[in-house]
């Protein structure tokens, strides 16, 4: 299924947002119940094999927010001493989480392969385990420079259909070269005060929160639809040097506030943590930027297939927008497993103010 998305000049209107069992029923909204009823919609945006992996990846997701919570009590913090593919320290938690998503993920029959920040190239389905129709990339931990100060993290994962080729023969890196409109789920868990896994199957955002008792994720909210208006913006303010005079002035102008041409103040927020920076939007609105480096478009921050494609995916079906600058963010074609991009993304009006004027 295409994400018919509108285009990023008008705030698109997320596609009808299912009619979500109602939390207050009484009866609890599990990630399972939740799931089996988007299986049962006439447009089945679900399949059962997409609604298995998306339980196994909820799963893995308990698993290392457990292995998170331990803390210094476990050998989970600090780093392993070497850099990933990405040239960053790579942490303990980092190692951990990936396999733990690999280690749950490949046996289920529902992947034809996987991809992530940590693994220089994919990870094949082994030959013991049946081949699936789906491709799965995720960042195991996003944020992992937070991990040894205790502010919050995140796992982000993306799923897309592998190409029917895939079931005679090796799953290639060209493979997930897909335009994130392709996407057919999305989501994110934020190991944060609570433990929240928030995903989309293209028909809504919905929000499911561990419920560490019985170890349970329970429907808390959606479909969600990010407020307008909120005048906050989230980028780090030490990369200034490397944003175009466009997005410079766009910031100026915002931390100017009622001094400037805006006549309005703004607030700031820099978590280090993409996951908590698009669910604050999510819930409250407002606007991210991680420009890519107006001196070298090559040296942006963010991973386009496993960062960028899947919140972009989420922050669309929540009303809101996704650009690299220039273009809407689930329209590009990736080049390479690990392409970086700028990102742009959250109230629609923001994003349109700060990406590059067009001709
Ligand atoms: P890490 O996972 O390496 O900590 O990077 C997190 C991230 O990819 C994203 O979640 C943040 O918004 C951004 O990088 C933070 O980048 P800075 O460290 O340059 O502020």
């Amino acid at each position: 299924m295409t994400i018919q998305t509108p285009v990023l000049d008008s705030a698109p209107a997320a596609s009808a947002p299912a009619p979500a069992p109602n939390p207050q029923s009484g009866q609890p909204v599990t990630l399972t119940r939740f799931l089996i009823e988007q299986q049962r919609r006439p447009d089945s945006p679900c399949p059962a094999g997409l609604r298995l992996l998306l339980e196994t990846v909820a799963r893995a997701c308990k698993a290392i927010n457990f292995a998170i919570s331990k803390g210094a009590l476990g050998d989970v913090l600090g780093s392993l001493g070497n850099e990933n593919v990405q040239g960053e320290v790579q942490k303990k938690l980092d190692v951990i989480a990936n396999d733990l998503l690999l280690d749950a993920n490949e046996w289920g029959g529902q992947l034809a392969a996987m991809a992530s920040e940590e693994m220089e190239t994919l990870h094949p389905i082994p030959g013991r385990f049946p081949k699936g129709e789906y491709l799965l990339t995720f960042d195991p931990i996003d944020g992992s420079s937070n991990i040894d100060v205790n502010l919050s993290v995140g796992t982000i994962f993306s799923v897309l259909r592998a190409p029917d080729a895939c079931a005679g023969r090796d799953v290639t890196e060209a493979d997930f070269l897909q335009p994130g409109a392709e996407q057919v789920a999305a989501g994110y868990a934020i190991y944060g005060p609570q433990t929240l896994l928030v995903l989309t199957v293209g028909t809504g955002v919905y929000e499911f929160t561990l419920d560490r008792e019985i170890g349970s994720w329970r429907l808390t909210d959606g479909p969600m639809q990010m407020p307008r208006g909120n005048r906050e913006f989230a980028v780090n303010m030490a990369r200034r040097r490397q944003w175009s005079p466009h997005v410079a002035q766009y910031i100026e102008e915002r931390i100017c506030g009622t001094e400037g041409p805006l006549g309005v103040d703004y607030n700031m927020r820099w978590p280090a943590s993409m996951v908590a920076d698009v669910h604050r939007i999510i819930k409250r609105g407002g606007v991210f930027l991680y420009p890519a480096d107006s001196r070298n478009p090559g040296k942006a921050r963010l991973r386009l297939l496993y960062e960028a494609n899947p919140m972009a995916f989420l922050i669309e079906q929540a009303g809101g927008a996704a650009s690299n600058g220039t273009a809407r963010i689930l329209d590009l074609m990736p080049t390479s497993l690990h392409e970086r991009v700028g990102v742009i993304l959250g109230d629609p009006a923001e994003v349109a103010a700060a990406s590059e004027p067009q001709g």
